[in-house]
């Protein structure tokens, strides 16, 4: 599936305004590329794909949790904005026919970031969080972060969710802790 499809495939399945998102999650994950690396054709085929499942019934994306073992069946304990991430990820694998593992893997973790990120995960992750059409007041602190060092962009997105979610009484899901500590644990001025 080249670029023009795979872009067809989320104009089909998106509402405009989550398909221009996605436009701008693709320019902005462009840009953090050219800035830190990263295997750029990856990373845009994975952006124009990433919120593929956004408009999936949730009813129907956890009867896949259940029916898939290779889903994590404790996203039946969580909140329905995660499952169009990993699930998302098995129904491009499915339904496009999409089989390189790396692309599967940034649209598994978009939402909620891991342990041990590869580079083109934390270009996903941070450009959906940054992206221009993002107008929250925490996104500039984590563009802001994220003009100098891709580890300081995820971390201002992941600690921001946290509180997002906590100031909620929202559950957090276990890989966004994880992912935060690890950032954190790496940090160089730790
Ligand atoms: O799909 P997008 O709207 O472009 O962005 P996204 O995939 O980052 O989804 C954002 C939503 O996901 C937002 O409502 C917060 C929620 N979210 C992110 N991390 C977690 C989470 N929800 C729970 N329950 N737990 C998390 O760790
Ligand atoms: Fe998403
Ligand atoms: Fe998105």
């Amino acid at each position: 599936m080249n670029e023009t499809e795979a872009y067809e495939a989320v104009r089909h399945s998106l509402k405009p305004a989550r398909y221009e998102h996605t436009r701008r999650v693709v320019q902005t994950a462009e840009e953090l590329c050219r800035k830190y690396g990263g295997d750029t054709e990856k990373v845009r085929k994975a952006a124009i794909l990433h919120d593929y499942a956004k408009y999936r019934p949730a009813e129907e994306m956890r009867k896949k949790v259940e029916e898939h073992p290779e889903l994590p069946s404790r996203l039946n304990d969580y909140g329905d904005e995660l499952l169009h991430a990993f699930v998302g990820a098995l129904f491009v694998k499915e339904e496009l026919g999409i089989s390189d593992e790396d692309i599967i893997q940034m649209i598994a973790v978009h939402t909620t970031g891991r342990k041990n990120m590869t580079l083109e995960e934390k270009i996903l992750f941070l450009a959906d969080y940054i992206e221009p059409g993002r107008t929250f007041s925490g996104a500039e602190k984590a563009r802001e972060a994220a003009a100098s060092s891709l580890d300081e962009g995820c971390l201002t997105a992941l600690s921001q969710t946290i509180e997002f979610l906590v100031s909620k009484r929202t559950a957090v899901y276990p890989d966004t802790f994880e992912a935060y500590n690890d950032f954190i644990q790496k940090r160089k001025d730790a």
